[in-house]
């Protein structure tokens, strides 16, 4: 039976893999950590351990004690956060990971850790952005999802361990909105059209990024870790995405359920240029091959999930 730690359970993806693994493997197999506790579900449905993920010996304790064979390391400040901190953000997303790798390579856990469409810079090639390409970024985000994707090559290439990774583009869900991310207004949007009817967005028309419904997100953790490694050529840093898309372009999606919606900009400056200095579409063609990523929404038909969902939580 598996038995699998989750670090960062209540963020915006952790909290949804919870639920998912727990569905896949069994309530008891899936311990959820964070660094704060909540009274929601994913504290009330299964184990759950407070764990700061700078505390090496925390973290190599709680996965002893109940006896993981993986570890999912979610736990990170994401881009327009770490641009306000990026000391912390270098502290707690570098210092964390290698924490994780470390209690992975101590114990002989499998490992997964998302990067990011961050992990690209203003010199890679903008459109069908390939796996293997030039990565530069110019944001703390950026710099550390690079480290790591390398730090994760490193810990399979010299101790063996089984890390896996994809690139995620920015995830949209209904369940824990994002915080502190520069595609967090693909998830604004949406929880404005239903509360008020228009939406204010600080990031510009025409600014086209990577995005994917977390349905999607959750099956494609799923597969990669559960695919033949004799079939990976790569492990870590999987290009995944489900569509490329810019405002308008969902604005223009929500009024056919929403007539009146109103989209209205204000640009952020900061978060346009790290908008601006990412891709506007990447291929997931190594991950289609080497173990059959795909995806089952499109912009379409996750707005009109989105829409239905999120009107039984707000309204
Ligand atoms: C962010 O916007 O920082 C994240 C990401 C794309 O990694 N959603």
């Amino acid at each position: 039976m598996k038995r699998i730690l989750v670090t960062g359970a209540l963020g915006q993806i952790g909290s949804e893999l919870i639920t998912k693994l727990r569905k896949e493997y069994g309530t008891d197999a899936v311990v959820a950590s964070d660094i704060r506790s909540m009274d929601n579900e994913v504290v009330n449905g299964g184990p759950f351990e407070l764990l700061d993920v700078t505390d090496a010996e925390q973290m190599n304790a709680i996965a002893k004690k109940h006896n993981v064979d993986t570890i999912m390391h979610m736990a990170a400040l994401l881009s327009a956060k770490a641009e306000e901190a990026p000391q912390l953000a270098w502290h707690l997303n570098m210092g964390g990971l290698v924490n994780a790798l470390e209690v992975s390579r101590e114990q002989n856990l499998q490992f997964f850790t998302p990067s990011s469409i961050g992990s690209f810079g203003p010199d890679t090639p903008k459109m069908e952005t390939p796996q293997d390409t030039l990565q530069r970024p110019t944001t703390m985000y950026g710099v550390n999802k690079v480290a790591g994707e390398l730090l994760c090559d490193y810990y399979h290439s010299r101790f063996n361990v089984d890390t896996r990774g994809v690139r995620f583009p920015g995830l949209i869900s209904y369940v824990t909105p994002p915080g502190g991310g520069t595609t967090d207004y693909a998830v604004e949007i949406y929880y404005e059209a239903l509360k008020n009817g228009q939406y204010t967005s600080f990031i510009d028309k025409g600014t086209f990024m990577d995005m994917m419904y977390m349905p999607d997100a959750l099956q494609a953790i799923v597969d990669l870790m559960e695919a033949d490694p004799a079939g990976l050529k790569h492990r870590n840093a999987f290009n995944v995405t489900a569509m490329s898309v810019e405002p308008e372009q969902i604005a223009t999606e929500i009024k056919k359920h929403i007539p009146s919606f109103e989209m209205i900009y204000k640009v952020d400056p900061v978060r346009q240029a790290i908008a601006d200095s990412w891709p506007n579409s990447i291929d997931a063609s190594a991950a289609k091959a080497e173990w059959g990523f795909k995806t089952k929404h499109d912009l379409t038909s996750m707005t009109k999930d989105m829409l239905t969902k999120l009107k039984t939580t707000i309204t």
